[in-house]
């Protein structure tokens, strides 16, 4: 089973902090269907060197598939059909491009894998194998054990990743969800149960939930944090402005151990969320949401895309110093980028707007379409300014003077600071292999972080229009 790595893993600029963060838990959850007596193993190309001339050859090659990666991909899935191997496909980008991808597989499988994976195996078992699988029931129920134990723990500085939900409730036209979901429900859960269980199991105290949303479900969300609550974990999660800014929730998350949050805030433009039916965004206020989340002691990670339609130059220098305002943690930023399936592609593309289909370039750090309100060259200039721009020590350091207590303010430095400005010291100990020494560091600083005003944080009355506009 094999997560190739994306073209940038062999330049001189790829930074390894980003890719070792997580294991390939698709894989190590497939693997989870496979006979005991089969005889398995996982390689992540971002982590170690592929070998491919192993001896004797693998009866069964799966690859999971990225928009990014997929020109690799297809290349270690050419070179092993050469050598006679049965090759299967599947992930996000072959959902998006079924025909594409099958020019490199035996099988390719559209859609999550937990109902086709399994009926696979048994045809192939057969010897009856299908050329398409396309995934239509959709249940996390009798879910087998993921096998983590393929999972070279040490290698990853968040080892344990975890998803309880698959999908999300919404339909931001940018998205890959719709598409990837397409057929059969696109957000379901698995039962509380069980995803206590698959948490019980994990080692340690840190917990990142990769789930699109967290907060989706509400009562399921609600079931799960009361089962947490009292087990000590502390845990990174993302939810949706409009579920942090809804009375409750949020402090129940806490109660269990919440103490960062990733939030998809987008845009500061108005006019671009109903331009990408960002409807859960519309009317919030964002400022709001980050003080909410301050107040419950909850670290913020915000994510935004520059380019929508209603972006000027003047976007990028208007969102960092609002970032930076509001003492926002860390950020991410990117430049939008139209995945192939998604409304916004059919959109862009229907629009002639799209520079080229080199899908190794949709990284969302260039510029794939032409953009509306600037120069293609404003776009990625101002992304890499906003980059530069937030994580300077000068903004580091404002961001710190927006908390509170000296306390809020020398965690916020060392969160911040720690991401970027210390990112050699991470590649070298990820190089070396040390990486899992240094979670203990994230969780003294995630621990040391928050809940202690959870019951305190207001819940803000919604708005008709949100606090910044264009
Ligand atoms: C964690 C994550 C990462 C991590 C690690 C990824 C890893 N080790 O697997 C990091 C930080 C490295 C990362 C990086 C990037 N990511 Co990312 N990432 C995610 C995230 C949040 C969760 C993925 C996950 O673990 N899901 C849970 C597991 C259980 O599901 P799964 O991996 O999808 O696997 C299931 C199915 O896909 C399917 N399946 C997968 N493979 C196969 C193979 C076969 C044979 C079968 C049968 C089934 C099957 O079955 C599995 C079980 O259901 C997703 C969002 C999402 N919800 O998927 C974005 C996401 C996958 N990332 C995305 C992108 C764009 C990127 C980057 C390009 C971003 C960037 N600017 O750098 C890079 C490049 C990654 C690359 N290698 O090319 C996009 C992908 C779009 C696309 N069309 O491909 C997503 C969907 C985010 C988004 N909303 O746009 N990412
Ligand atoms: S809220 Fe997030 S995960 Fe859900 S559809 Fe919108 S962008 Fe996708």
């Amino acid at each position: 089973m094999i997560l190739p790595a994306l073209t940038e893993a062999t330049s001189p600029f790829f930074r390894p902090i980003k890719y070792s963060l997580f294991p390939p838990l698709g894989l190590a959850t497939l693997a989870g269907y496979l006979p005991g007596d089969a005889h398995v193993t996982l390689h992540d190309e971002h982590v170690q060197r592929l070998r491919l001339d192993e001896d004797p050859v693998p009866d069964l090659v799966v690859i999971q598939v990225y928009i990014t990666s997929a020109r690799r991909s297809y290349e270690i899935a050419d070179h092993y059909r050469a050598r006679g191997a049965y090759v299967v496909l599947g992930g996000l980008h072959v959902t998006s491009l079924p025909d594409e991808a099958a020019a490199h597989a035996d099988t390719v499988f559209l859609g999550p894998g937990e109902d086709t994976w399994p009926q696979f195996l048994a045809d192939w078992y057969r010897g009856q194998a299908k050329p398409r699988y396309t995934s239509t029931t959709r249940t996390l129920a009798g879910l087998p054990p993921i096998r983590r134990d393929l999972i070279d723990r040490h290698r990853y500085l968040v080892p344990n990743s975890i998803v309880v939900s698959r999908g999300c409730p919404h339909h931001c036209d940018f998205c890959y969800k719709d598409a990837f979901f397409e057929g059969g429900k696109s957000y379901y859960t698995q039962t509380v149960e069980d995803a206590l269980a698959e948490i019980d199991r994990l080692p340690g105290r840190h917990l990142y939930f990769l789930d699109d949303h967290l907060f989706g479900n509400r009562r399921f969300a609600t079931e799960l944090f009361a089962g947490m609550t009292g087990m000590g974990r502390l845990w990174q999660a993302a939810a949706t402005v409009d579920s942090i800014l809804a009375p409750g929730l949020l402090e129940q998350a806490v109660a269990a151990g919440l103490r960062s949050m990733f939030v998809g805030f987008e845009t500061i433009n108005s006019g671009n969320l109903a331009g990408s039916r960002k409807r859960q965004n519309i009317g919030r206020d964002y400022g709001a949401v980050v003080r909410r989340l301050h107040d419950a002691g909850v670290m913020v990670n915000a994510s935004f895309v520059f380019g929508m339609d209603d972006d000027g130059p003047d976007v990028f220098d208007r969102t960092v110093a609002w970032a930076i305002e509001q003492g926002i943690e860390t950020a991410t930023f990117h430049i939008m980028t139209p995945y192939p399936g998604t409304g916004l592609f059919d959109r862009i593309a229907g629009q002639e707007r799209l520079l080229h289909r080199d899908w190794d370039r949709y990284d969302t750090r260039q510029v794939v379409f032409e953009p509306r309100g600037m120069t293609r060259e404003q776009l990625e200039d101002g992304y890499w300014r906003a980059y530069r721009d937030f994580y300077r020590w000068g903004s580091i350091w404002r961001g710190a003077a927006a908390k509170e207590s000296l306390g809020d303010r020398l965690r916020h430095m060392a969160y911040s600071g720690g991401w970027k400005k210390f990112e050699p010291v991470w590649d070298l100990a990820i190089r070396t292999r040390a990486v899992l020494h240094a979670l203990p560091l994230l969780e003294s600083t995630l621990g040391s972080f928050g809940g202690r005003r959870a019951e305190a944080a207001p819940v803000p009355a919604r708005r008709e229009l949100p606090l910044l506009q264009g």
